[in-house]
């Protein structure tokens, strides 16, 4: 999905010599769509004179593809840390440079200390936002059909007799089993980290158990048809239920969206910013990335995706709505409840692959 491509010339702002370096400089990004405030590329492009070339996707899947092919053409790329520690084996991105990112100094240690088990010394990627994966529902839609609905929990999607009663108002899963298969995992009280095939099948056999009630698998979809009304429910990603949120009480059609992190656990997960090795231009990635680490940019973007994010000196110009949100800035008694995964070798990969093949194929 190609979605921006921004070549705001500043000529106004800076004159001749920047309108004709901002013919010369580019930064090609490739990031996760809904994801930044499109005001804050402008505001850059008019600082620096780079262009921003940018580039969307809804999954690791594809992001992994195309930096293990080669040759993908982009400078910064936000893959999710599981992901980054498969490529940081693989040799395809590139050891951060920190003396040419001043703005590290605002980082958050709780996240960038997390993250050394995905990234040791936190040498190749930079964190840009984390959430979790939960349950979006409209209110109403929901209520009708269960008045006693037990929307704080999985049993909404993974107990077949209640799933079933929300069948007719629409149900999306993400699509990928990366998210959706240790969330099996653990609704059956196994490790959501589980790296057994056995176990896995189990979780694959959950998933098929629903497939008859979901509408459709997708991974960004699902934000417009909650928005809507469209669908009713959705297991997605926190910040893009809670732009569904936003979108619906903007809109005034009635509509009202919630987001849950079920009692039972969720994943937490974490986009990073790296280099890909075979960048055209890493030295304008490191421009765009340390811009993206200013506090009042990473203030702005959590501001306008409902993320929380790894900068912890934007936390005093986060919206008091966002920031005091336990679904989004997760409390101690919520952070308990969150797992993190690890990477699936490749062996493994290729087990999760086919069951996630079967559960769509309803196989
Ligand atoms: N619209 C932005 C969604 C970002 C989701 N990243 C999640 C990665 C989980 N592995």
């Amino acid at each position: 999905m190609r979605s921006l491509v921004l070549k705001l010339v500043p000529l106004a702002l800076v004159g001749f010599v920047a309108a004709a370096s901002a013919e010369d400089k580019v930064v090609n990004i490739y990031n996760w769509s809904d994801y930044i405030d499109p005001a804050m590329l402008e505001k850059f492009t008019a600082e620096t004179g780079i262009k921003v070339v940018y580039d969307n996707y809804d999954n690791n899947e594809i992001v992994e593809t195309k930096l293990l092919a080669g040759g993908s053409g982009y400078d910064v790329v936000v893959p999710s840390a599981p992901n980054v520690a498969r490529q940081i084996q693989a040799g395809t991105i590139a050891q951060i440079d920190k003396a040419k990112l001043p703005n590290l100094s605002h980082m958050w240690p709780v996240i960038t200390d997390r993250l050394t088990a995905y990234d040791p010394g936190n040498e190749h990627a930079v964190n840009y936002m984390w959430g979790t994966v939960g349950i979006g529902y409209n209110v109403a839609k929901i209520k009708e059909r269960m008045a006693d609905a037990p929307v704080d929990s999985w049993d909404m999607i993974f107990k077949p007799e209640i799933v079933a009663k929300f069948k007719d108002c629409g149900i999306e899963l993400l699509d990928t089993p990366e998210e959706l298969v240790p969330a099996a995992l653990n609704y059956l009280k196994l490790s959501p980290d589980s790296k057994d095939p056995d176990e896995i099948a189990k979780a694959g056999e959950l998933l098929a158990s629903i497939k008859p009630f979901i509408l459709k698998f997708h991974s960004s979809d699902y934000i417009d048809a909650l928005a809507n009304g469209d669908i009713c429910l959705a297991v997605g990603y926190s910040g893009d239920v809670f732009i569904a949120k936003n979108r619906a009480a903007e809109a005034k059609a009635g509509v009202e969206v919630n987001y849950v992190i079920p009692k039972e656990g969720a994943a937490m997960w974490f986009d990073s910013f790296v280099i890909p090795a075979d960048a055209p231009h890493p030295e304008e990635a490191y421009v765009f990335i340390d811009y993206m680490l200013r506090p009042e940019v990473a203030a702005a973007n959590s501001n306008f995706v409902f993320y929380a994010n790894g900068n912890k000196d934007s936390q005093a110009l986060i919206s008091k709505d966002i920031i005091d949100d336990p679904a989004i800035y997760p409390d101690e008694a919520t952070l308990g409840r969150l797992y993190m995964t690890t990477p699936y070798d490749a062996k493994i990969q290729k087990i999760v692959t086919r069951v996630w093949t079967k559960v769509k194929s309803g196989g």
